[in-house]
């Protein structure tokens, strides 16, 4: 079984961000530079087309050693043989307390965002694997952002591992480590990069630094 080790760098993708390349083409690149999690979040794909990415970024993730996340299907997550399934706010609502276990199996990851410190205290106490808390930076994909206030305590009383998420990149990813964070997703700081496997080394060349530090 797989699990989410603290001090990961997870990348979500989505074609939308990176026109001209292919999800595998990002994927291959970002693994080799040293990427821990991926995620396919894929909105507006035909299920059959997302049936035949998700297994593939799946063997390619455990040949890789790499974890690999599916967005909002539990169903679609263990048909492509996927480490775990990421759950939104309004995905969670769909099932009953433990359905979302017996659909993808019980040694399998749990995600699900969160958006507010009380959203998080929900994650925290409940039965998901890890939280994502975010967008903690403006971002593209949201017209909101948490902002990075309340990290600091969010992080000191979690009891599962949190990763941050929104508009991080490497001119502010360092004010999130500096508050103890361990686990960063980023989609655009990864993927526009020009060279992805050398800006994901830079990434985690940094996370580790801090990685030394909390030791
Ligand atoms: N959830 C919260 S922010 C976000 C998602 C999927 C997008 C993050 O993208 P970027 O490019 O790293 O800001
Ligand atoms: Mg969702």
């Amino acid at each position: 079984m797989r699990t989410i080790r603290e001090h990961s760098l997870y990348l979500v993708t989505s074609r939308e961000y990176y026109p001209g390349k292919t999800t595998l083409e990002v994927v291959e690149s970002a693994i080799s530079g040293g990427v821990d999690i991926l995620q396919m979040r894929e909105k507006g794909m035909e299920r059959t087309e997302l049936l035949e990415l998700g297994t593939e970024l799946s063997d390619i993730c455990r040949k890789a050693g790499v974890v690999f996340i599916v967005n909002d299907d539990p169903f679609l997550a263990s048909e492509v043989g996927a480490d775990g399934v990421h759950l939104g706010q309004e995905d969670i609502k769909k099932y009953q307390h433990g359905e979302v276990r017996n659909i993808l199996g019980h040694n399998k990851i749990i995600g699900v965002s969160t958006h507010s410190p009380e959203e998080f205290s929900r994650a925290n106490t409940g039965d998901a694997d890890y939280i994502a808390y975010g967008p903690v930076f403006p971002t593209k994909t949201k017209n909101y952002h948490v902002g990075t206030g309340k990290v600091k305590e969010l992080l000191r009383v979690a009891d599962k591992p949190v990763v941050l998420i929104g508009g991080i990149h490497t001119g502010n990813m360092e004010t999130l480590l500096e508050q103890g964070a361990k686990n960063l997703a980023m989609i655009r700081s990864i993927v526009q990069a020009e060279d992805i496997a050398s800006q994901v080394k830079a990434i985690k060349t940094v996370m580790d630094r801090y990685r030394k530090q909390q030791q």
